[in-house]
């Protein structure tokens, strides 16, 4: 974890949740480093900062973990947008993002966004299989490629443990539907007392992803920090609007304060 204080300030927060093993530690490598790599567990949490345009964006990795579930909430206090993610190849992943970890969104902005994530996507549709990032490292881009044209040469390459089928070229049965998706994405609005109307539209708000392709992560990524530019600039707003301190005048008020205070 980088050193916060040796770092810019963050504008604004974005989290990843969800049940262990959908693949959120993947994603957000996909997005920041441009590759598929091998990942651990996550313990407690841990935070990359971006760089977007001039703003600074934190985002959280979170433990899907049983262990760390009380960490959750913590971890969301002040989000601008949280992604909450499961696995497409696994209807129990999208059903405990609801059991287990929306109330934890509690602690987010009142303005917060939300995302609804199906990861995995390259195990069950051929199109994510290709990958759409622009600027893929070489390196995978390789890899990628080979997935598609060369079968045969893919058991020589380092294979995830969770993904033997995508690497085999089977496709598995997907669990869990965009309509299954989108009705969760109703559920989030109306648990969060918000207009279906005057609310971010669900089509515009879920994506299925592959972490290991790269497929729509870019896309998911920036169209989030897109949707919290607002957050940014009302907070820098709020901040320059705020009354610069007269020392001679604090050191009054404070004299004055502790004179009150005294008995
Ligand atoms: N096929 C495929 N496998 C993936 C994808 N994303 C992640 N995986 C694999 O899924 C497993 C879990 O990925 P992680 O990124 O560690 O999952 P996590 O959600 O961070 O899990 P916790 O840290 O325990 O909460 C790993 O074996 C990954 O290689 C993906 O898009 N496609
Ligand atoms: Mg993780």
């Amino acid at each position: 974890m980088p050193e916060m204080s040796k770092m810019k300030k963050p504008d604004v927060k974005v989290v990843l949740l969800g049940d262990m093993n959908v693949g959120k530690t993947s994603l957000l490598h996909r997005y920041t480093e441009r590759k598929f790599k091998d990942t651990i567990s996550t313990v407690g949490g841990a935070f990359y900062l971006k760089q977007w345009g001039p703003y600074n964006i934190s985002i959280w990795d979170t433990a899907g973990r049983e262990q760390f579930h009380g960490l959750g909430s913590m971890y969301c206090r002040g989000a601008a947008a949280v992604i909450l993610t499961y696995d497409v190849t696994n209807w129990q992943s999208l059903a405990e993002l609801e059991e287990r970890f929306l109330s934890l969104t509690d602690t987010a902005n009142h303005d917060c966004i939300y995302a609804v994530v199906g990861n995995k996507a390259d195990l069950t549709d051929p199109k994510a299989q290709l990958s759409r990032d622009s600027d893929v490292a070489p390196e995978d881009r390789t890899e990628c490629e080979e997935d598609r044209t060369e079968p045969e040469v893919l058991s020589a390459c380092p294979t995830p443990p969770a993904s033997p089928a995508s690497l085999s070229g089977v496709m598995l049965h997907k669990q869990v539907a965009p309509e299954d998706a989108a009705a969760f994405y109703g559920r989030i609005l109306r648990y969060k007392g918000l207009d279906e109307k005057s609310s971010l539209p669900a089509e515009k708000m879920c994506f299925e992803t592959s972490a290991k392709t790269g497929y729509n992560v870019d896309a998911l990524f920036e169209a989030l920090f897109d949707l919290v530019l607002p957050s940014i600039l009302r907070k820098r707003n709020e901040n320059q609007e705020s009354p610069t301190v007269d020392l001679e005048e604090c050191r009054g008020t404070s004299s004055k304060r502790s004179r009150t205070s005294c008995c």
